[in-house]
């Protein structure tokens, strides 16, 4: 074998060397990928680098120079390829403040609606295609909106201020969206067709079925010609769209100052070993519509407020009212 055809060989291996070597630091992002690149060729004991050395020895004499002469050349392209690569990774480090920005990152937990929130979208879904439009109303309200307009006079036990939490003489957190019963005839002429929903206030003793905060849906249709049998084929074919076909519900006799006549609207539990109320109902009362500018000769209407946790807990079979306001990711990953 003469001296150029061995050198050859030797040469174009070198080139490949230095060639891969800059590839391999190029491509490394992380301080880790470096010291992979660094410890496969410029590792002292088993590196690449090493070893295109170690075949300096078995070369002849007269070809020795050429080889060590590229031989050089290539350490050092090796050297300020790795350097490159590691000042570059560490500039990204701390150019983010000590975090490495190269690291796969931490994908965020996703989460989703409120039971609750959840629960009043479907009503609003339903009311809907009933052709039931969404009216809105105050938290903080006046007295006439809560009461008055509402036929409960100042004298009637419910305005007892240990029953309400009122914030002034006359303004105080709504106890009921009745209020935007009011609110809304007050605003348009006959004929309506509304839901409203939103918390009501009540300093009620908190237990499984009660809370001092809770959230209503409110219910108000007015024309020509509107019955109890309206009122209640809605509030079945409600009842029915949202907790399933085989749910049972009955009416009972009841009273309210703004309806006459005034029923309770209960649904048998889950379980179905007791009956829990789901709200009140009734036809509106003339007084109601006088207070509001109607005219109690030409239109009937009724009305009726559902309590919205009682039938996301009846729809989830959830037991205690209070899991809902906890915030506890464990019970609403549920839903
Ligand atoms: C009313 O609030 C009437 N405004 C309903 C009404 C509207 C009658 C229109 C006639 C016409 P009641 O106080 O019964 O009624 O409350 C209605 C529903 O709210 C109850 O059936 C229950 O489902 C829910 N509710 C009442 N108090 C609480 C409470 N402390 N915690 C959770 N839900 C409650």
């Amino acid at each position: 074998m003469s001296s150029t055809e061995s050198l050859e060989p030797a040469l174009h291996e070198l080139d490949q060397l230095q060639a891969q070597a800059a590839q391999a630091f190029e491509s490394a992002t992380t301080a880790d990928a470096v010291e992979v690149a660094r410890i496969e060729y410029l590792g002292q004991k088993q590196g690449r680098l090493k070893a295109a050395q170690e075949r300096l020895k078995t070369l002849e004499p007269a070809v020795k120079r050429a080889y060590g002469q590229r031989f050089n050349g290539v350490k050092q392209a090796l050297e300020i390829a790795f350097d490159a690569a590691r000042s570059r990774v560490e500039r990204r480090t701390t150019a983010a403040g000590g975090i490495d920005v190269t690291l796969p990152g931490v994908a965020p937990r996703l989460g989703h609606r409120h039971p609750l929130t959840q629960t009043a979208d479907e009503l609003i879904d339903i009311f809907g295609r009933f052709g039931f439009a969404v009216a809105r109303g105050p938290e903080v309200e006046d007295v006439r909106h809560n009461f008055d307009a509402l036929n409960i006079p100042p004298v009637h036990p419910a305005r007892d201020p240990l029953d309400n939490f009122y914030l002034s003489e006359g303004t105080m957190l709504r106890s009921q969206t009745s209020t935007i019963q009011i609110r809304v005839m007050e605003s348009q002429p006959p004929p309506v067709r509304v839901i409203a929903m939103g918390r009501v206030y009540r300093p009620d003793t908190v237990d499984a079925t009660h809370s001092f905060m809770f959230h209503q849906v409110e219910g108000l249709m007015v024309d020509k010609g509107v019955t109890m049998a309206d009122l209640k084929t809605v509030l079945r074919l409600f009842a029915r769209s949202y907790l399933g076909e085989d749910v049972q519900i009955r009416f009972r006799p009841s009273f309210f100052p703004f309806t006459e006549p005034s029923v309770e609207v209960d649904m048998l539990w889950h379980g179905g070993d007791r009956w829990v109320e789901m709200g009140g109902a009734g036809m509106v009362d003339p007084n109601v519509f006088k207070a509001v500018g109607y005219e109690p000769e030409q239109v009937t209407g009724f009305a009726f407020g559902l309590g919205i946790e009682r039938l996301c807990m009846r729809r989830h079979g959830i037991d205690d009212i209070r899991l809902l306001y906890q915030n506890d990711v464990r019970f609403l990953d549920q839903f």
